[in-house]
């Protein structure tokens, strides 16, 4: 069965976490699409979140399938980065290393996804996403659970970093599984998935200027930061010029 269209839903590029990751998964798999993307302050935003996705949260994809009448749906950031892995492996549709070569590595940076899809509460609560303000952190906004999730993160981002340079070029684990792996300083390497399910929470971290003091994270925050597919998504961010006081006032 032939998709002949792939259609991304995302909404404000300033505000939308899971939005960016979506985004960053398809164009790290090399998968065409077309992109929707509207505001959420809109007044027609729950019309259009409703046609987009069946848990009116996106990201959702849309699969024009040869042979389908109605379009399929695939929502929820995770299952849009099985299926646009599958697909993109079975077309060949790039060379980037979405998941990292080795199994163990793999196992260890899907548990980091899977911890992150369904974790980090009180920092994504207290710390709505914002791209593009930075701010200098507040005594004010401290929150000792806060302090834990980020604790648990840039310890977590070691331990794969970590986990990633004791196995590549070990030749213990067999040549080829380590053998090609490139090594541009992200968690497994090279910009991968787990790379871009993490990347808004660089920014959290970052534009409230929250304190991290460890080596690696701070080299991987300006790696992040730097990376052109994410600079890409904050130019984009810029272009939209979306402002939503909720998410402002409280820091102001
Ligand atoms: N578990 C979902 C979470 C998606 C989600 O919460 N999306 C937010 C945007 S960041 C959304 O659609 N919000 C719209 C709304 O709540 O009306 C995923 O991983 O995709």
């Amino acid at each position: 069965m032939k998709v002949n269209q792939a259609d991304l839903y995302i909404i404000d590029y300033k505000y939308s976490s899971w939005s960016m990751r979506g985004w960053l998964v398809l164009k790290l798999a090399g998968v065409d699409f077309k992109l929707h993307h509207f505001l959420s302050n809109k007044p027609d935003f729950p019309e259009k979140v409703l046609k987009a996705s069946p848990s009116k949260k996106v990201p959702t994809v849309h699969l024009t399938v040869e042979g389908i009448e109605e379009p399929v749906i695939v929502w929820d950031s995770l299952s849009i980065t099985e299926w646009a892995c599958e697909f993109s492996k079975q077309f060949g549709l790039t060379t980037n290393k979405l998941w990292p070569e080795f199994w163990l590595d793999r196992a260890i940076a899907r548990s980091a996804v899977s911890e992150m899809h369904s974790g980090f509460m009180a920092l994504r609560d207290k710390f709505p996403f914002n791209v593009l303000t930075q701010r200098e952190f507040k005594e004010k906004w401290r929150v000792a659970q806060v302090d834990t999730d980020v604790s648990r993160i840039t310890a977590l981002w070691s331990e794969c970093r970590a986990q990633f340079e004791a196995t590549r070029g070990n030749a213990r684990y067999g040549p080829q599984a380590q053998g090609n792996v490139r090594d541009d300083g992200y968690l497994f390497g090279e910009f991968g998935i787990v790379d871009a399910f993490f990347a808004p929470i660089v920014f959290r971290i970052k534009n409230y200027s929250l304190s991290v003091t460890d080596e690696y994270s701070l080299k991987y925050i300006k790696l992040i930061t730097d990376n052109e597919l994410v600079k890409e998504w904050v130019a984009c961010a810029i272009e939209e010029d979306d402002y939503i006081e909720e998410f402002e006032a409280p820091f102001k």
